[in-house]
């Protein structure tokens, strides 16, 4: 069953894992290397199970290539946050670094519940690895062909359950790691030590990354269907019971290759939670065996269910691990969005999600937010909470607490009343300068469409309504535009793919609307259609519902079949 099987050409990445000696590759010796500031041949990759990416300045190397000086590389960092909670002497430490030690000067959050640095010289690169170490951080498996940071709904409304879930959400990141000791050789001057198997990931690691989430509905923030595996929280008086498992998420595709496709994830049944380890580890290992490892684009579990049949697919899992799943248990999700401004959770503690616009924590001339956040975390005595939607929630406030805490958010711009529900809708990727997949500007855009996006609202009389409108630079879809009513995703410089459809709780993928179009062809549809939404919809009828209802684009059902017909 299994692609090696087959007898196929096997993808270069293959080859470079399992010549790798689990993930140590030669990076030590490239570390040492002064000629290059970058990494070189197989090494390139094999630092992405360490959690870091090279890259380059894109806005300066054309300058560079004209001075025939190699780009300026640099490592973006990634972080391992389980559920995305920080303490905020862990803040410190990486606000303090992303100071003096990167080039940007800034601490990004991300969708996936955690922070990046970008802009990190390899001769900070092992310091920056033991400073985290200092703190209890570490980056092993954000990136690379294994299961990357797995993500917890974070509002920690309903403390007990959450704290349960976030206790899985750590368990399953755990539990799921690779065994092999190249981090702490190579950036912790660790003790060599032989690694001989990894026994749940394989010597050659999973066919492609794998994400994994535990969400507590009704809050879809964690966006499940993005996911390869989910563990959807069924509780019972308030207790945690089990989980529904939801299999085979993913949404990025490649444009003009209609065998790629974002694709909703299968509900597979209930489990109670004692075999929650065993149906993580068997997913994985159903996925390693089964997953393509020839074609990297068809390689993730959203393909291998296609291929083999989701019902095989979950009968492998049932034999493998021995436990059958039960029937689903009802759950609803009802929103994605995080609630800005305070809330009390159920043990009275006080929790405040602050609005981080794409998540870029930077001291901005009129918004100094990073001074901001490092002035919190100086006197916040709880933790802080990274969001799927590259929010910051200041959790476990006591109630004599809240008044020093929201001055200090209010006079460094954390906390902005003039921000629409538009603004606070809209996500964008990271995109240029520094991702090197970008085909258009997401982040550095978003501040504009928003606007031109609020006076179109206002313009229809319907100013304190939004749209979840996500931007991304290419079709890798890292800030989830194929969950968004309307989803932009970047074709070529100031162009876009636009589809529209996706609804509030994140459970219809969007349909292509336009091609290749620029801002005034989309912000003309724009026009016509939040126009017509503002007089024509049903009570609360949201606008990915309506474009449906009315008939503008097609409903994705089964993405297969239905997404490029
Ligand atoms: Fe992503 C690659 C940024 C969430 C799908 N993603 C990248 C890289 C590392 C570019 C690269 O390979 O060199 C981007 C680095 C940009 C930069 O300069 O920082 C990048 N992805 C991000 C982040 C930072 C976006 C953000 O604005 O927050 C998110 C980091 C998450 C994390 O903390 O782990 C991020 N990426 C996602 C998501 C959304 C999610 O998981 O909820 C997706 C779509 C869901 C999915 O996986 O289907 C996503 N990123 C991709 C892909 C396409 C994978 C595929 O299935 O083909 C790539 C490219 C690849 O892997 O080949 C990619
Ligand atoms: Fe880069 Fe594309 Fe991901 Fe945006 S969607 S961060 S452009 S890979």
């Amino acid at each position: 069953m299994s692609e090696q099987d087959k007898n196929v050409k096997l993808s270069d990445n293959e080859r470079l894992k399992r010549e790798s000696n689990f993930l140590r590759g030669t990076i030590e010796q490239d570390l040492k290397d002064e000629i290059t500031g970058g990494f070189t041949a197989d090494n390139f990759q094999l630092i992405r199970f360490h959690g870091m990416y090279q890259q380059d300045d894109r806005d300066i190397r054309g300058e560079r290539a004209k001075q025939k000086l190699e780009p300026l590389h640099n490592v973006m960092l990634r972080a391992r946050m389980p559920g995305g909670i920080i303490k905020p002497e862990q803040w410190l430490a990486i606000d303090k670094f992303a100071d003096e030690k990167t080039s940007y000067g800034s601490i990004r959050l991300t969708t996936r519940q955690t922070f990046q640095f970008h802009g990190v010289l390899k001769p900070n690169i092992k310091g920056m690895h033991q400073m985290l170490n200092s703190v209890g951080i570490d980056s092993i498996a954000t990136a690379g062909d294994v299961n990357r940071n797995v993500l917890c709904t974070t509002n920690p409304v309903e403390s007990e359950l959450h704290q349960e879930a976030y206790e899985w959400a750590a368990k399953i990141s755990e539990h799921l790691l690779p065994k092999t000791k190249a981090y702490a050789e190579i950036w912790l001057n660790g003790e060599k030590a032989e690694t001989t198997e990894e026994p749940i990931l394989g010597s050659n690691y999973l066919p492609r990354k794998f994400k994994t989430t535990v969400t507590i509905p009704p809050n879809n923030e964690v966006d499940v269907h993005a996911n390869d595996l989910n563990f959807v929280a069924i509780a019972e008086a308030g207790k945690l019971v089990g989980f529904n498992v939801l299999v085979g998420g993913g949404l990025a595709m490649t444009h003009g290759d209609t065998a790629t496709y974002p694709r909703k994830a299968d509900d597979f049944g209930f489990i109670t939670l004692e075999d929650t380890l065993k149906i993580a580890e068997h997913v994985v290992s159903v996925q390693r065996d089964w997953g393509n490892r020839s074609n990297r684009k068809n390689a993730k579990t959203k393909y291998t269910l296609d291929r083999v049949g989701s019902d095989v697919f979950k009968a492998e899992v049932e034999a493998r691990s021995g436990v059958k799943f039960a029937p689903s248990r009802p759950f609803e999700f009802t929103h994605r969005g995080d609630r800005i401004g305070w809330v009390e959770g159920i043990d009275g503690k006080h929790h405040l999600t602050l609005f981080i616009q794409s998540g870029r924590i930077l001291d901005y001339p009129d918004k100094p937010l990073k001074t901001g956040c490092r002035k919190i975390a100086e006197v916040h005595q709880g933790d802080m909470r990274m969001t799927a939607n590259q929010n910051l929630i200041i959790a476990g406030v006591p109630a004599d607490q809240k008044a020093v805490i929201e001055e200090i958010a209010r006079n460094h711009g954390l906390i902005d009343d003039k921000d629409t529900e538009q603004r606070k809708n809209s996500m964008a990727c990271v995109a240029l300068p520094t991702c090197p997949l970008a085909m258009a500007e997401a982040e550095r855009y978003l501040p504009s469409l928003v606007e031109k996006t609020e006076a179109l609202l206002a313009k229809h009389g319907i100013p304190d309504d939004s749209i979840i409108m996500r931007v991304v630079g290419c079709p890798n879809g890292c800030g989830r535009a194929m969950l968004a009513e309307a989803g932009l995703v970047g074709k070529g410089p100031g162009k876009y793919n636009v589809y529209l459809g996706g609804n509030l709780e994140g459970t219809r993928i969007p349909k292509l609307y336009l091609e290749n179009v620029g801002e005034d062809v989309y912000l003309d549809a724009f026009d016509k259609l939040i126009g017509q939404w503002a007089s024509e919809r049903n009570d609360g009828e949201c606008f990915g519902d309506f474009v449906i209802r009315k008939g503008i684009v097609a409903e994705v059902k089964v993405s297969v079949t239905d997404f490029h017909a």
